[in-house]
């Protein structure tokens, strides 16, 4: 297979490292933030902004563009064999209220990189490479997270997101077709298209790489995952003159609730379940008038589903035991995903040849605490993701970043990994 692995090498020797960082930092000018982080939340103008700007890129390339029912952008560059089904590398274009520059940014920015050192190196291959900025991969904006990849791999999903809003009560629906309005000239793709393998590029967004001195992660799995909304109803009143005993308080209650799920927490520290209530909004939120309402999400995760199994029976025996003044909806929920050894294996050796070359550590395995687009991606093709480090485990923060050469071995795996799989 000297021709296949020969190909491979010639593209994760063609990738520039010095295109891939300004390429970085040219799309995070796209909600850049005077704290150096980024603002870009799923189709906001914003990142609309973003969308048209990465089609001029993947079109300077010679990209094909072309657009699904759920605003996923797909940039394909031709293979020798044009109906094979393709490889697709991309990530996320969102990114949190307060994001950093790579969140998902990074993995788009990879494809495209690897897309023009194909182009430099003149080397075609036998499939289709397509490299894709999937839609609201974070569910900050409109919950749930990953509603582009999960959609495109059962379209059925979609009428199930279209009714999501946001802070300002814009439903995800109409968001939706203002982003597909945007891009008039795009042909329209099937989703759950065949596709031949996946891989995603991502940063590790915690501390173990950095911790290990290693700077490829082969990541192998990603850990389950559930988001609830809890709310807990009470009575409005006066803060001054209803007596402490008289009192519906929706406050007291929700903090009670929260102190009951953190001490859950504690007691499953052995199994690593990560707890995070981390939006809530009460009304009417006035100083002096005790709440009426109070709604908080709930984002637990845990390696193992069974944990969470618990964790979701004792919320609702809470809920239960309220007396009608608590109210619960899940609306993500996702097991524990696992990548294929073949997958992982290529991977290993795609890294471990960057690593290698650059005198560093080989890579180590990693299981992922973050979810990704990636574990829809698991359920329709083979898939596989690589990590490079965060510094300080820092993400979801405008200080997230990545030593720029870790950034650059990252992408060397990936053009090796994508080029031999687009070559089989
Ligand atoms: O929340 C997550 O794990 C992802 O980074 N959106
Ligand atoms: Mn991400
Ligand atoms: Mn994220
Ligand atoms: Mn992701």
């Amino acid at each position: 297979n000297q021709p296949l692995s020969r190909s491979a090498e010639q593209a994760q020797d063609a990738i520039d490292n010095e295109r891939l960082q300004s390429s970085i930092a040219a799309l995070a000018t796209f909600g850049g933030r005077p704290d150096g982080g980024v603002s870009r939340e799923t189709l906001t103008s914003i990142d609309l902004a973003s969308r048209h700007y990465l089609i001029e890129q993947a079109r300077a390339l010679g990209c094909e563009v072309m657009v699904d029912d759920c605003a996923n952008l797909f940039f394909r560059r031709a293979g020798r064999r044009n109906e094979l089904p393709p490889v697709l590398t991309g990530s996320h274009g969102d990114t949190q209220p307060v994001g950093g520059k790579l969140d998902g940014a990074y993995g788009v920015v990879a494809g495209l990189e690897i897309i023009a050192a194909l182009n430099d190196a003149g080397i075609d291959t036998l499939r289709p490479i397509e490299v894709v900025a999937w839609t609201n991969e974070e569910g900050s904006r409109f919950g749930p997270g990953t509603m582009g990849s999960s959609a495109f791999v059962d379209p059925s999903r979609l009428a199930g997101y279209l009714d999501a809003v946001d802070q300002s009560r814009v439903r995800f629906g109409d968001a939706l077709q203002a982003a597909l309005d945007s891009i008039p000239g795009v042909p329209r793709c099937e989703m759950q298209r065949p596709l031949s393998a996946c891989v995603e590029l991502h940063i590790e967004q915690g501390p173990v790489l950095e911790r290990a001195g290693i700077p490829l992660g082969v990541v192998t799995g990603i850990q389950a995952v559930r988001w609830f909304t809890v709310t807990c109803h009470g009575a409005m009143a006066h803060a001054g003159t209803t007596p402490m005993d008289e009192r519906r308080d929706a406050m007291a209650a929700a903090v009670s609730l929260a102190q009951k799920l953190y001490g859950f927490a504690a007691t499953h520290a052995a199994d690593q379940l990560r707890l995070t209530l981390g939006r809530w909004q009460v009304s009417p939120n006035s100083v002096n008038t005790i709440p009426g309402q109070v709604e908080f999400t709930v984002d637990v995760r845990c390696l193992d589903d069974s944990v969470l199994d618990r964790f979701e029976a004792f919320l609702r025996g809470l809920a239960a035991d309220a007396g009608g003044s608590v109210s619960l909806e899940r609306f993500f929920q996702r097991a524990p995903t696992h990548f294929p050894r073949p997958m992982l294996d290529l991977i290993q050796a795609a890294a471990g040849r960057a690593c290698a070359q650059a005198g560093l550590p080989a890579p180590m395995p990693i299981t992922s605490g973050a979810f990704h687009d990636a574990m829809y991606l698991a359920d329709h093709c083979p898939t596989a993701m690589i990590f490079v480090p965060s510094k300080n485990g820092i993400s979801h923060n405008a200080a997230e970043a990545t030593d720029p050469h870790d950034l650059f071995l990252g992408v060397q795996a990936l053009a090796y990994t994508v080029t031999a799989l687009a070559n089989q």
